[in-house]
C-alpha cells in the first residue's frame, strides 16, 4: 500500500476494472525475487537451467507470435493528430481509452495484480524519473526487476511528492488481434495489453525512457535519445565520453561493451548504458547523459566471447533468457554462440531442433541481466550528474550507401545527419527484415511526437551552445558484391572510434566532403588489420551519383513532413545538392 493518494487512488480503479485476486506491491527485495522465480518454475513460465555452468539463470519461451516489438499496434494518443506526427500512428485518446478499457475488463480475474515502482536513473540524480507499473505477469516483474531500480526506494521517491508515469500492464489473451501499445503523454499514461514481450511490456523502457520521456524532454530543454553510452579510456588515462543511437539490433549493446584489438595497448572502452541515454545541457553548455536503465535487454544471437568477449562474462550467472535454444545439458545456446550447434538441441519453441523450422534461437531471442555485472561497468555509471558528452554518433544498418565514417560539418548539419539516418529492419520488430527505412535518429518506432518537432527541437540547442558534442555517422554494415560485410566490426570498429576521439581532440586529418568529413587512408588506425587498399578505399568512398539520389530521398522523406520541418534541415538539403552537383560537373 501507499500513503500517496493518487497512486493509491490509481491502483484501486484499475483493480475495480481488471479484477485481479489479490494485489502485490513489488518491494524488489530478494526474498520477493526467489518466491516469485519459484512460483514461475513452478507454473512453467520459467524453465531453471544448468545450475552449474549458469548459476541462477532461467529460460522464458514466449508464445510464438509475441517475439518482439509490434510497430503496427503501438499508438500515441495526443489530443491534437500533429502533435503525435505521421511518424506515429495515432488514436484520439478518448477512443483509445475505450477500446483498451474494453480489454482490460475483468482481464485479472483469478490472478495477481503486481504493482511495481521503479526508478529510471540513479538514485540521488536530479534527473531520474519515477515510474509505476501495474502487470498481471510475474515475468515482467522479474525482468523490471533487473531493468530498473524497483521497489520500496522508488516508491518513497513517489511518495516525497515527485511525479511519476502511471503504466498499465495485461498480458490479457496473447491474441495479436487484441494487443495495443499505448501511450497518453498528456497524462503521462501508458496502458498495454495482450503482449508479454519486452518493449511491449516492461513499460520502464520503450514506453516511459522514450515515448514518454522524450515528449516531456521537448518541453523541459533535454533530449530522450535511443542511445549506448560509453567512455573511451587512452593509455594516458584520459577518458572520452559518447554516445551512439543506432535503430534496433544494429549493434548498440555491441559497441557499448567493446574490447579493443590487442594492438591498441592501453585503451580502454567503459560502459555505461546501452539501450537508453537521457541527455542534459549543463552549466557548462555541454551535454551530460544518464542511462536511465539499470540493465541489458540485449539480443543473443550472435553474440560470442570472439564478438562480445563483456557480453558473455556478463551473462552467464543472474540471468533471464528469453527464446534461446537449450542443450541437453541445460545450457543456453544460439546462433553465433562460441560452442558448435550440439546434438539434441531444444528450439526456442521447446521442440527437437530441426533446421526445417528455421534458426534454434529466435533471431530476437534476448538476455535480461544486470548492467552492474558486466566486466567493462564505468564507475561513472551511477554518476548522479551523469557523464559529459564529447560525440554523438548516429548509424544504421546499410549495405550499400552509407560509408564506414563521416563528421558532420557543424551542428545544424549533425541534426541533419541523425535525421537522414536509414537502416535495414531487423528482428527486434515483427514484420519484414531487411528493407532498408528511414529511422531519423534511431527514433522512428520510439519518438513520442511529432518527428519534424523533435528535430526542431535537436537543432535548438545549437542556438543554446557552443560547447556541444561532435556529430559522427558509422556504419559497420557495408556488403561487397558477394554479401559479405566488407568491414570486420565488433572490436575493430575502435578503429572508429578513435578517430572520432582524435577528431575531437583537433587531432586526425579528414577529408571535407559535402556529407561530412571522412578519414584520410593515413588517419585511420589499421595496425593488425589484415584489409586491402581497396576495402578501405570502398568503405570509405562517398559517390557523389549515388548520393545525390540519396539526398534526394532524404529531401522527400523530411518534406513528408511538411511546414514543421525546421528550416535548418531545408538548408542542408539545398547546401548538399548543390556542393555536389559543383562535384559531379567538375
Ligand atoms: P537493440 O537491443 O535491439 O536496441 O539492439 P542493439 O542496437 O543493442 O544491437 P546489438 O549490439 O545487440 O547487435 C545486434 C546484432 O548485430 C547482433 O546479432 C550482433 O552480433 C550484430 N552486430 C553488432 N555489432 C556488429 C558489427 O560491428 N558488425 C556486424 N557485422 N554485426 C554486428
Ligand atoms: C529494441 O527493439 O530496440 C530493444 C528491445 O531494445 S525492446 O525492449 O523490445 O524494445
Ligand atoms: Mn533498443
Amino acid at each position: 500500500m501507499t500513503k500517496n493518494a493518487q497512486l493509491a487512488a490509481w491502483v484501486e480503479q484499475s483493480a475495480a476494472l481488471m479484477k485481479p485476486e489479490r494485489i502485490h506491491w513489488v518491494d524488489g527485495s530478494e526474498a520477493e525475487n526467489s518466491q516469485l522465480v519459484e512460483e514461475m518454475v513452478r507454473a512453467g513460465t520459467l524453465i531453471q537451467l544448468n545450475q552449474t555452468t549458469h548459476p541462477n539463470c532461467y529460460l522464458h519461451r514466449s508464445a510464438p507470435n509475441d517475439v518482439a516489438r509490434v510497430e503496427h499496434l503501438t499508438f500515441v494518443c495526443t489530443r491534437d493528430q500533429d502533435a503525435a506526427g505521421s511518424n506515429n500512428h495515432w488514436m484520439a485518446p478518448a477512443d483509445a481509452h475505450e477500446k483498451i478499457d474494453a480489454l482490460y475488463a475483468g482481464c485479472m480475474r483469478g490472478r495477481t495484480m503486481y504493482v511495481i515502482p521503479y526508478l529510471m536513473g540513479p538514485y540521488d540524480s536530479l534527473y531520474s524519473r519515477a515510474g509505476v507499473e501495474i502487470t498481471d505477469s510475474p515475468y515482467v516483474v522479474a525482468n523490471m526487476r533487473i531493468m530498473a531500480r524497483v521497489g520500496t526506494r522508488a516508491l518513497t521517491h513517489i511518495e516525497a511528492g515527485n511525479s511519476f508515469v502511471r503504466g498499465l500492464h495485461s498480458v490479457g489473451d496473447l491474441d495479436p488481434d487484441r494487443r495495443f501499445i499505448m501511450h497518453f503523454p498528456e497524462e503521462l499514461l501508458i496502458k498495454s495489453v495482450g503482449s508479454g514481450y519486452g518493449g511491449n511490456a516492461l513499460l520502464g523502457k520503450k514506453c516511459h525512457a522514450l515515448r514518454i520521456a522524450s515528449w516531456q524532454a521537448r518541453t523541459e530543454g533535454w533530449l530522450a535519445e535511443h542511445m549506448l553510452i560509453l567512455g573511451l579510456e587512452d593509455p594516458t588515462g584520459k577518458t572520452t565520453y559518447v554516445a551512439a543511437a543506432f535503430p534496433s539490433a544494429c549493434g548498440k549493446t555491441n559497441l557499448a561493451m567493446l574490447v579493443p584489438p590487442a594492438v591498441f595497448n592501453g585503451w580502454k572502452v567503459w560502459t555505461i548504458g546501452d539501450d537508453i541515454a537521457w541527455l542534459h545541457p549543463g552549466p557548462d553548455g555541454r551535454l551530460w547523459a544518464i542511462n536511465p536503465e539499470a540493465g541489458f535487454f540485449g539480443v543473443a544471437p550472435g553474440t560470442s566471447s570472439k564478438t562480445n568477449p563483456n557480453c558473455m562474462g556478463t551473462v552467464g550467472r543472474n540471468t533471464i533468457y528469453t527464446n534461446v535454444a537449450v542443450t541437453a545439458d541445460g545450457q543456453p545456446w544460439w546462433e553465433g554462440i562460441d560452442q558448435p550447434q550440439p546434438e539434441n538441441l531444444t528450439d526456442w519453441q521447446g521442440r527437437p531442433y530441426d533446421p526445417a523450422n528455421g534458426p534454434a534461437a529466435h533471431p530476437n531471442a534476448r538476455f535480461t541481466v544486470a548492467a552492474a555485472q558486466c566486466p567493462s561497468y564505468s564507475d561513472q555509471a551511477n554518476a548522479p550528474q551523469g557523464v559529459p558528452l564529447s560525440a554523438i554518433i548516429f548509424g544504421g544498418r546499410r549495405s550499400t550507401v552509407a560509408p564506414l565514417v563521416y563528421e558532420a560539418l557543424n551542428w545544424e548539419h549533425g541534426v541533419f545527419t541523425g535525421a537522414s539516418v536509414a537502416s535495414e529492419t531487423t528482428a527486434a520488430a515483427t514484420g519484414k527484415v531487411g528493407l532498408v527505412r528511414r529511422d531519423p535518429m534511431a527514433m522512428k518506432p520510439f519518438c513520442g511526437y511529432n518527428f519534424a518537432d523533435y528535430w526542431a527541437h535537436w537543432a535548438s540547442f545549437g542556438e543554446r551552445s557552443t560547447n556541444l558534442p561532435k556529430i559522427f555517422h558509422v556504419n559497420w554494415f557495408r556488403k561487397d558484391g558477394a554479401g559479405r560485410f566488407m568491414w570486420p566490426g565488433y572490436g575493430d570498429n575502435m578503429r572508429v572510434l578513435k578517430w572520432i576521439v582524435e577528431r575531437c581532440e583537433g587531432r586526425a586529418d579528414a577529408l571535407k566532403t559535402p556529407i561530412g568529413s571522412v578519414p584520410h587512408f593515413d588517419s585511420l588506425d589499421m595496425g593488425g588489420l589484415d584489409l586491402t587498399r581497396a576495402t578501405i578505399d570502398a568503405l570509405l568512398a562517398i559517390d557523389p551519383e549515388i548520393w545525390t539520389q540519396e539526398v534526394d530521398e532524404i529531401a522527400k522523406y523530411l518534406d513528408s513532413f511538411g511546414e514543421r520541418v525546421p528550416a535548418a534541415l531545408m538548408r542542408q538539403v539545398a547546401r548538399i545538392k548543390s556542393e555536389l552537383a559543383n562535384q559531379r560537373a567538375a
